[in-house]
């Protein structure tokens, strides 16, 4: 396949409701759109997961934009590209940093590919990997709430409404209450665990092992992201099982991961990994090693959710993945139909050609803030 061009586009979201963790809080996403065009006039469409500060990773949109411009358009444009497999490392020689500019533009290709022979992105994912689940199950991300009691009545509510897993968001200071609030509303057994996106450091561990007599499912990077020695650490004074979500930004980390017991599940992010190509290779080994692992989610539109579902479809997703239907994030969603969920908790994964919904042009239209073609 030859790439003709990519379309850049900044879409603005409003999200339904202020979503707080402990590094930030996020009440509107702007995200940056990448559509590429291949010589058969097809386009394939790839969202970037970059937020809007460096607050979760280094990469924000505009350092993406930049990224994409400068660095990634010129290595796909007007090449003869084999398949979406050969992206990753064309995209990886001598060129640090910026996976999730980098994989917003992998991702395209992989729509491209699917289109092309037909088939559904989960099909293509899935080939050679066992077949694919017809539906996923999937739960919840909560931000930080103003007090324990709120945030209890809706872990509560969302478990009624069939999430079959409910994450927590938690930080100093926010933590102990929190959980215990939740683990009492929601009952013992209920599947729950707790995400700190790296606001704890060694001074904590006491604190942090305190968090073992609630039986979350996991406790999600704890510690900072670049800091695998210390999370092996307090692995070993804990019973739960810590899950790495920022530190794995490659195979290579989840190896470590594993080598060094510094966690125990891993959270797969395709724009933290670099691309499904990375993603799928870290799933595969942790299928090999009996590592469970997760789909992970940045807050994406319909765009992004659609490659997020498509990869929790693969036998080695064993947990539920941080993939809520449409309506939790927007009051309106930019594919069409959008992303529903039913009563257990499932999403159904669409067996239509490439991302298989639809994207709406005129809804991205209407929400586009600036637009770039290169
Ligand atoms: O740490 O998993 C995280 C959202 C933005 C940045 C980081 C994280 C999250 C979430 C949201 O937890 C999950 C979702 O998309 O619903
Ligand atoms: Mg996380």
């Amino acid at each position: 396949m030859r790439l003709t061009s990519l379309h850049l586009r900044e879409i603005r979201m409003p999200l339904v409701e202020p979503f707080r963790i402990s590094s930030g809080v996020q009440t509107l996403r702007r995200i940056l759109l990448v559509a590429a065009t291949d010589e058969e006039g097809r386009t394939g469409w790839g969202e970037c997961t970059a937020g809007e500060e460096p607050n979760y990773s280094s990469e924000t949109i505009d350092t993406a934009w930049l990224a994409i411009r400068e660095w990634v358009a010129p290595r796909v444009l007007g090449l003869e590209i084999g398949g979406p497999l050969s992206i990753h490392p064309l995209l990886e020689h001598n060129f640090r940093g910026h996976s999730m500019a980098k994989a917003a533009v992998e991702v395209a290709l992989w729509d491209l590919e699917a289109q092309r022979r037909g088939m559904s992105l989960a099909a293509l994912v899935g080939a050679g990997r066992g077949g694919v689940r017809q539906e996923i199950e999937v739960g919840i991300s909560l931000g930080i709430q103003a007090s324990p009691r709120a945030l209890a009545e809706k872990a509560a509510a969302c478990l009624a409404r069939g999430y079959r897993k409910i994450k927590i968001k938690i930080g100093p200071g926010e933590d102990l209450d929190y959980v215990a609030a939740v683990r009492e509303a929601l009952g013992p057994g209920a599947p729950l665990m707790a995400d700190a996106n790296n606001a704890y450091g060694r001074a904590d561990f006491d604190r942090l092992a305190a968090l073992d007599q609630f039986d979350l499912l996991m406790i999600e990077q704890p510690l900072a992201w670049d800091d695998l020695l210390r999370h092996a650490e307090l692995q070993k004074r804990l019973k739960t099982p810590v899950c790495l979500d920022e530190s794995i930004t490659s195979l290579e980390r989840a190896e470590d991961m594993v080598a060094l017991d510094a966690g125990r599940i891993v959270n797969i992010k395709v724009g933290r990994v670099g691309g499904i190509a990375s993603a799928l290779s870290i799933h595969d080994f942790c299928r090999s090693r009996g590592v469970p692992v997760w789909c992970g989610g940045m807050l994406e539109s319909g765009i992004g959710r659609a490659v997020n579902v498509a990869l929790a479809s693969l036998p080695g997703f064993t947990i539920p993945g941080d993939i809520s239907p449409s309506e939790r994030y927007w009051e309106r969603d930019v594919v069409t139909p959008e992303w529903k969920m039913d009563g257990h908790g499932r999403i159904r994964v669409p067996e239509a050609p490439g991302l298989g919904v639809a994207v709406d042009l005129d809804r991205i239209e209407d929400l586009t803030a600036r637009a770039e073609v290169l």
